[in-house]
């Protein structure tokens, strides 16, 4: 083991230096990862029919699906996980994914009762409680409501990397780590739509509740709802797309996904909470002492590698690390990638928008000298929260969780370039 460490501690340095010394310029240098031409390659020489032959006219894909030859990038569940997928949740394909958005048809789904179908001409949003005037409105009043925003934020479910509070258990970043998705969303202040009716002084809370079969319903202190919750109707610029709520969802930038009431029919605003189920029994984290903490609104700084996933074919050298990293309470400042078990750290390089509770993509380029690795990487947030390792996380929390798992997630990498999921601190 220590000699192994050894050696993927010699390789980081040995990358780390060229990395170093090169810069940018190491990307078109001897760091880079083209081939030498090779004599008769067919799909060079021969004409392949898709250069022969004309393809499919413009309506042929009236909505357009991704390539064929993707198919299998898709939303995947663990059916031991649940006895019924109405009551359930399945997976983004983190692994396939790119930059910081999820395309809408690959966002992770969580129903208590199924997808509500919604007719947008039979929705209402309903606002009643301690306000001076309940209010009703339809799908056109809010498109017209003023001072409309997007805004892009990451949804992660308070279950996420659940399954791993005791050990590792399930292969790939999708099931580990795939209940989290990050759109623009397009809607209308939360804080206006209640202006609107005029919260009365003792307005404290405000009620969300949902208008599918599991009536979803959860609390949300008033600072909040008048901070920066929206009511959102669009996601990436169309409409929401039904399994994410359609016509319209409550969002709740950087807090537990169970909070963000989807098909949302009902805002009550209220002087105490409302102890519901999902706040209660559910979504509430047993200590070691039998106590439980309540109310874990928001998600705590948390980041984990996306590639390598599949096995490495490439053999040693240049090999390309890229992973997510987010945090609850705004930006992610500094992501650090350890090819040794987190023995040595190194700098990520963050790249793309670095927005507040959305996710922030990292990548870290390294020679590797075709020894086996442990993957690991730690995300530092701008409030200067520094993700746990799994350990540290149990010697507060215990092992009862299932919520609020923000521990370091280690990948082995072997020698053949095959990658498991391993807990070594
Ligand atoms: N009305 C309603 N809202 C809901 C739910 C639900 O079952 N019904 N599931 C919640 C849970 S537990 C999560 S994690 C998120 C999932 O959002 P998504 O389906 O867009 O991924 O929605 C939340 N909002
Ligand atoms: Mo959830």
């Amino acid at each position: 083991m220590d000699d192994l460490k050894a050696a993927a501690t010699a390789a980081t340095r040995r990358g780390f230096l060229k990395t170093g010394l090169l810069g940018g310029a190491a990307l078109a240098g001897s760091l880079a990862s083209g081939r030498a031409m090779a004599e008769g390659d067919p799909v060079i020489t021969e004409i392949q029919d898709w250069n022969r032959y004309p393809g499919d006219g413009v309506d042929a894909r009236p909505y357009g699906q991704p390539s064929q030859f993707e198919s299998h990038v898709v939303r995947k569940n663990v059916p031991w996980l649940t006895s019924d997928t109405i009551s359930s949740i399945n997976f983004t394909p983190l692994h396939e994914l790119e930059g910081i958005i999820t395309p809408n048809g690959l966002c992770f789904e969580g129903h208590h009762a199924g997808i509500a179908e919604i007719d947008r001409a039979n929705h209402r949003l309903m606002i009643n409680g301690l306000v001076d005037k309940p209010l009703v409105f339809t799908m056109a009043d809010l498109k017209r409501f003023p001072g409309r925003e997007n805004r892009v934020y990451f949804l992660e479910c308070a279950a996420n990397t659940g399954m791993e509070w005791r050990g590792s258990q399930l292969n790939g970043c999708q099931y580990t780590h795939g209940m989290i998705h990050c759109v623009m969303y397009t809607g209308v202040r939360l804080k206006h739509i209640l202006e609107e009716a005029g919260v009365k002084a003792a307005g404290s809370w405000v009620l969300a509740e949902g208008a599918d079969a599991s009536a979803m319903t959860r609390s949300i202190p008033m600072e909040k709802a008048l901070d920066d919750c929206m009511v959102a109707f669009a996601m990436n610029g169309e409409a929401l797309r039904p399994e994410q709520g359609y016509p319209i969802r409550l969002v709740v930038p950087g807090w537990e996904g169970n909070m963000w009431v989807k098909w949302l029919r009902r805002l009550e605003v209220g002087d105490q909470p409302w102890q519901q189920r999902e706040e209660t029994s559910k979504y509430t984290d047993l200590l070691a002492n039998g106590k439980a903490r309540r109310f874990t609104w928001k998600m705590d700084v948390k980041s984990v590698i996306t590639s390598p996933q599949v096995p490495i074919v490439h053999g040693k050298g240049r090999t390309l690390v890229s992973g997510l990293a987010w945090s609850g309470s705004g930006t992610i400042k500094r992501v650090d990638v350890s090819i040794d078990g987190g023995r040595n750290w190194h700098a990520a390089r963050i790249d793309g928008p670095s927005l507040p509770m959305a996710l922030h993509r990292f990548y870290y380029e390294f020679d590797w000298d075709g020894s086996e690795i442990f993957l690991q990487s730690r995300a530092i947030d701008e409030s200067g929260f520094v993700q746990p390792t799994k350990d540290q996380l149990r010697a507060v929390r215990g092992e009862n969780s299932i919520y609020h798992n923000n521990g370091i997630q280690t990948w082995h990498v072997n020698k053949d370039g095959g990658v498991e999921n391993v807990e070594i601190s």
